[in-house]
């Protein structure tokens, strides 16, 4: 039985991702972060909380990385945990780079350490792109990075210094450039899980408005579940390597609010209002990105459309609401 070790098991990716290995025959260990809510640490895990292994952990606990590494001895190394929240990391800019940049780093050397022919997979980000875009309106894995916040920054750092371990060292370890990937695993601050939630608080009568920071930025957004296959795929490659991950369809968030509140029978016109305090100091305006290195390559391709995603997190608020 291949042996996979997850940080932020706990999270939305985390979860889809144990799932999928453990149908996969693989055995599944996590790292999960100490939060003072019990419920909250492990709730997307409750369906197979007694398949998998977990072990607290944090990326900044040196001693206890290099401690479960050389205790579960991995075959594959997905690297998850994060500071997730780009709008956060202007508050917690230290802490961001503390955890998604040097944690990066602590856990490759602890890898390098204990398990050297371990596959390690970086959960990379478009944020790292920033505002640049080429000039057909897409990103690749060519497209320069110029990151707009210190979460972009910071995963910037991860990126590099995974392939900077790759090709010092010989280690196998891969970048995947996620695009945004959302499900009805999705926290609850970020804009998809938000505008729904809210849109249905709305139309139960529950709630006035909905304020929102920018509406005119545009997201490629993709569903959690096809995307962690995209993560398997990239570390079961011959080689090590980087990869777009994404859909290659981009739209507004001003058309996202358009579109759930339309589901719903109501114009999000009147219930929408902008608010200072969900704008950012820098944004970043538009993503669009191009995986056809990833569909040639690895013959990944996602399965699920941006329709059946909204339908999808509509559904499950609906349902969840009604209990
Ligand atoms: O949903 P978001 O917070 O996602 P964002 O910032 O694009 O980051 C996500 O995708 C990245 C991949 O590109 C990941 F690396 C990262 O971990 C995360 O998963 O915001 C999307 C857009 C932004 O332009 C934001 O300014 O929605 C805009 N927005 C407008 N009002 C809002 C809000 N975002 C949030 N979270 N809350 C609002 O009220």
């Amino acid at each position: 039985m291949p042996r996979a070790l997850i940080t932020g098991i706990s999270g939305q990716d985390g979860s889809y991702l144990s799932e999928y290995l453990l149908e996969k025959g693989y055995e599944v260990f996590g790292l999960v972060r100490r939060n003072s809510i019990t419920e909250n640490q492990q709730s997307r895990l409750e369906k197979i909380s007694t398949l998998i292994t977990s072990y607290y952990g944090d990326l900044a606990d040196q001693g206890g990385i290099y401690r479960i590494l050389d205790q579960v001895k991995p075959d594959e190394i997905y690297n998850l945990a994060a500071q997730s929240h780009v709008r956060v990391s202007f508050d917690i800019p230290q802490f961001t780079a503390q955890t998604n940049a040097v944690g990066v780093l602590n856990l490759l050397e602890a890898a390098r350490q204990t398990v050297p022919e371990a596959r390690f997979y970086q959960a990379s980000s478009s944020e790292m792109f920033g505002n640049s875009v080429d000039e057909d309106g897409r990103q690749r894995e060519t497209t320069p990075m110029h990151p707009v916040s210190p979460y972009g920054c910071a995963k910037l750092f991860g990126y590099s210094i995974v392939r900077n371990y790759r090709f010092s060292y010989g280690m196998f370890c891969s970048n995947g450039i996620l695009f945004n990937h959302e499900s009805p695993r999705r926290a609850s601050n970020f804009v998809t899980s938000k505008i729904i939630k809210n849109a249905v608080a709305i139309y139960r009568g529950e709630l006035d408005f909905l304020y929102l920071g920018n509406l005119d930025s545009k997201r490629d957004w993709g569903h959690a579940k096809d995307y962690v296959t995209a993560m398997h795929a990239i570390l079961n490659h011959d080689t090590p390597d980087d990869f777009v991950i994404s859909t290659g369809e981009t739209h507004s968030i001003r058309e996202f609010c358009s579109i759930v509140f339309g589901n719903l029978g109501l114009n999000y016109e009147d219930y929408v209002r902008q608010d200072e305090r969900f704008m950012r100091p820098q944004e970043l305006e538009y993503l669009c990105g191009d995986s056809t290195k990833a569909k040639k390559i690895l013959n990944w391709s996602p399965k699920i459309t941006f329709d059946q995603l909204v339908q999808d997190m509509l559904e499950t608020y609906l349902n969840d609401t009604k209990k």
